[in-house]
């Protein structure tokens, strides 16, 4: 693993704090949400947040999505767990983990937190979203899953990646 990444782990809480990341799909689309404030503002996005205290990550995945874009996710397939450093800014590093959905109740909605909208599988808008995505996302949507830690400086730019592909769903 790259030095850089090292040295944040070794000062990061151990274990990170975890969140959720839900990408809904049906056939060539993918829903993304636009963040309208907090943490990752003006990105497009999956929909997901914190875990709280007692919650499972699946619960915790599930009850986002219901708060975020208002359906109910009626099942969830993990597909990454990806490890996110900030070099000045420890309180956001976070452990993610991301689940692909093609089965829930309801029609994706706006809300105080999400615009939600569906994007063509070869048009998602990759310079209008995390940095990382571009590294991972692509193969998720081909099957792969993935395991991978990032590092950001400052302003929130990936300065190291390391990306390990896992299996073939
Ligand atoms: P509040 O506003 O406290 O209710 P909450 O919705 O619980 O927030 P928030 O907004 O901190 O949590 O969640 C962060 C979201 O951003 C999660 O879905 C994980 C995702 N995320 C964090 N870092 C990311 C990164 N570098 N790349 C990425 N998604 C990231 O694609």
């Amino acid at each position: 693993m790259k030095s850089e990444i090292l040295e944040a782990k070794g000062k990061a809480l151990n274990p990170l704090r975890q969140a959720t990341l839900v990408f809904l799909v049906k056939e060539n689309q993918i829903l993304l949400a636009m963040k309208r404030r907090g943490f990752g503002v003006n990105l497009w996005n999956g929909v997901g947040g914190k875990i709280t205290d007692g919650e499972s990550v699946e619960n915790a995945a599930k009850r986002e999505a219901n708060e975020e874009i208002g359906i109910n996710l009626l099942s969830i397939n993990k597909v990454a767990t990806l490890n996110f450093y900030f070099s000045d800014k420890p309180d956001w590093n976070q452990q993610v983990v991301v689940y692909l959905s093609d089965s829930w109740n309801g029609t994706p909605k706006e809300s105080e937190e999400m615009s939600p909208k569906w994007f063509d599988i070869n048009e998602i808008p990759y310079d209008k979203m995390w940095d990382d995505d571009i590294h991972w996302l692509p193969d998720v949507l081909k099957g792969i899953n993935i395991e991978a830690d990032f590092l950001f400086n400052e302003e929130q730019k990936m300065i190291e990646k390391d990306v390990r592909k896992i299996t073939l769903r």
